[in-house]
C-alpha cells in the first residue's frame, strides 16, 4: 500500500512536471516565423582626388579657394524579413553626408539627393554602386587613401544604426 502510494506520488510529480514544462515552453513558441534582419556587406569607398601640390608657389589660397574633394560610399543592403528603408548616414571623415541617387536629365546624368531615404525591399539585395543610389561625402576632412578604412553610420527606418566600415578603393585598379 505504502509503494502504491509513493508510486502514484510519482506519476503525479511527473504529470504537473511535464504540464509545467509544456506550459513553460509553450508562450515562448513564434507566432510568426522569425524575422530575419537585414545585414550589408561589401561597404567601399572612392579615393579621393590627391591633394592640390603644396609645392605650387600659391600658399595663401591653399585651402581657402581649393574645395574640399567629395567622395562616395557604396555597398550591398540585404533585405531581411521585412522591407526597410535607408534613412540618414553618418561619417567623421566628410563635413556632410547624404544619400543620393543618379538619374538622366536632359540628357545628363546628374546626381541629387534622395528624399525620405532610400527603400530596402524585403529578401532582396539592394546595390549602391556608380551610378546609382549612393552615400555621398561631402567636403572631405582627410585624404582617404586606398587600403584604408574608416567607419560609417547608417540608420534604418526600422533595423536602426548600423555601423559599417568602409574599404578605401582607387579607381583606377
Ligand atoms: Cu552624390
Amino acid at each position: 500500500m505504502k509503494y502504491t502510494l509513493t508510486f502514484s506520488a510519482i506519476v503525479a510529480a511527473v504529470t504537473i512536471l511535464a504540464s509545467a514544462c509544456g506550459g513553460a515552453i509553450a508562450p515562448t513558441l513564434p507566432t510568426n516565423p522569425p524575422t530575419q534582419g537585414l545585414t550589408i556587406s561589401d561597404v567601399w569607398a572612392r579615393a579621393s582626388a590627391a591633394k592640390p601640390d603644396s609645392s605650387m608657389n600659391m600658399p595663401a589660397s591653399d585651402g581657402m579657394n581649393m574645395p574640399k574633394p567629395n567622395s562616395a560610399v557604396y555597398m550591398k543592403i540585404n533585405g531581411g524579413g521585412v522591407a526597410d528603408k535607408l534613412v540618414q548616414a553618418e561619417s567623421a571623415v566628410a563635413a556632410a553626408v547624404e544619400l543620393h541617387t543618379v538619374e538622366m536629365k536632359d540628357g545628363v546624368m546628374q546626381m541629387r539627393q534622395v528624399e525620405g531615404g532610400i527603400d530596402v525591399p524585403a529578401h532582396a539585395t539592394l546595390e549602391l554602386k556608380p551610378g546609382g543610389f549612393h552615400v555621398m561625402l561631402i567636403g572631405l576632412e582627410q585624404e582617404l587613401k586606398p587600403g584604408e578604412t574608416f567607419k560609417v553610420k547608417l540608420t534604418f527606418e526600422k533595423a536602426g544604426v548600423k555601423e559599417v566600415v568602409a574599404e578605401i578603393r582607387s579607381l583606377q585598379q
